[in-house]
């Protein structure tokens, strides 16, 4: 079967880290976040991988090239971002046969996708405790018969997770109209197939809509969790690694550093001497971690500089930010309330009692900066020695 992986959004609400990182090439532990969902679908048997790329869509051709784990790749560009069925849409010169369509921003449970594959026609969905926040499917006699976005009142707590396989006849059901916000969506195309076909619920255990920046961390949470212990790189006798930690080749860890895993070391990133890192944390590629630095369940990606003195808890730094010495970043509150984030101009519950900040690719902070916790900085910004940011800049 062929798998259509959609990739061409904005990923607005990832802002700042997908301003010049496309969010389905944003890194989750070794790879980025969409490489997971093309291995999901490979694994499961797809024979061909379509695609769908727009914003940004360079980065993602570059990376995935015309074959990818043995399997051809082919793409198709989304012109505007028009919705997800227009999206499919844009993909159905190369489908023919039963299809699969995946989003590049969903991690999936990779035992459901075969699930999903096999089941054709079928739907992927998992249990939620809030289904009014999505698009729900009711069932009777394990079969889908509704999807619903949205509803007041959800006839199941069972919420469209996203990952679907197609009849061959759905290709000519992608032109849906409109709808009120005035994307063309593939739930559309769903409510056809089941109206048409018997459609199979495929329940999933575990799954991640990865659209906000702290689901990017309990995304690398999640993959982090699951790395296995190797050292590839240059690992002093005097650093103490507990846990399942991976150095890459080419990775350097200096005398006196303690790493608790799970953690991942990359390929050019220097870690010490003298320094902590613990939790899920990520140390992206030629990124430095210096002395007397400490780094918890925190995502650092590409090029980053941590170089002296400096504490960073629950955060999200993006590429070749420098952090100046005696930076700290505070990621708990005082009245131990869930921090919030600002998305698209709205504060947002992050849900999580600790979180600390998320800074834009090339970030300068001065030396002495505390930023507070649930700050958004945006790429570029800079701080001055000494200060305390407690408002997004
Ligand atoms: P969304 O998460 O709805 O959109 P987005 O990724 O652009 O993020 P944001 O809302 O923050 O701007 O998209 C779900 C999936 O579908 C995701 O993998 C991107 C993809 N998509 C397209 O490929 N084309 C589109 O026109 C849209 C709307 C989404």
């Amino acid at each position: 079967m062929k798998a259509v992986v959609l990739a061409a959004g904005q990923g607005t609400r990832m802002r700042p880290l997908s301003e010049s990182v496309p969010k389905p090439m944003l890194p989750v532990a070794d790879r980025p976040l969409a490489a997971h969902t093309v291995d999901a679908a490979i694994d499961a048997g797809a024979d061909e991988i379509v695609l769908v790329i727009g914003y940004e869509g360079e980065t993602v051709r570059n990376y995935f090239g015309p074959e990818y784990r043995g399997v051809p790749v082919t793409y198709a560009v989304q012109e505007e971002q028009a919705g997800t069925a227009d999206a499919v849409d844009a993909a159905s010169a190369a489908l023919e046969g039963p299809f699969a369509v995946l989003n590049g921003d969903n991690l999936y449970d990779p035992a459901a996708i075969d699930r999903l594959f096999d089941a054709c026609p079928a739907v992927c969905a998992i249990e939620v405790d809030e289904p009014r926040n999505y698009g729900v499917l009711s069932t009777a006699d394990d079969s889908v018969t509704g999807i619903v976005e949205k509803p007041d009142e959800p006839p199941t707590n069972l919420a469209n997770a996203g990952a679907y396989a197609f009849p061959a006849e759905a290709r000519e059901w992608l032109a849906v109209p409109a709808s009120e916000r005035g994307e063309h969506e593939i739930t559309d195309v769903v409510a056809r197939v089941i109206d048409e076909y018997d459609v199979t619920p495929v329940t999933l255990e575990r799954w991640l809509d990865v659209g906000r920046p702290w689901e990017l961390l309990a995304a690398n949470e999640w993959h982090l969790a699951e790395l296995e212990g190797r050292i590839d790189g240059d690992v002093s006798d005097d650093a103490h690694l507990e846990g399942e930690v991976v150095v890459e080749a080419g990775a350097t860890v200096e005398p006196g550093v303690v790493i608790d895993g799970p953690a991942l070391i990359r390929e050019g990133a220097e870690v010490g001497p003298n320094a902590y890192v613990r939790g899920a944390t990520l140390i992206g590629r030629d990124a430095e971690i210096g002395h007397a630095v400490e780094i918890k369940n925190s995502v650092i990606s590409r090029g980053t500089s941590v170089s002296h003195l400096s504490y960073i808890g629950d955060s999200v730094l993006g590429r070749d930010v420098n952090v100046g010495a005696g930076t700290n970043v505070a990621n708990l509150r005082h009245d131990d309330a869930d921090i919030e984030f600002t998305v698209k101009g709205d504060r947002v519950s992050t849900g999580r009692r600790k979180f600390g900040v998320v800074a834009g690719d090339g970030v300068k902070t001065g030396i002495n900066t505390s930023l507070t916790p649930g700050l958004r900085l945006e790429s570029g910004a800079t701080t001055m020695p000494g200060e305390t940011v407690e408002r997004d800049r």
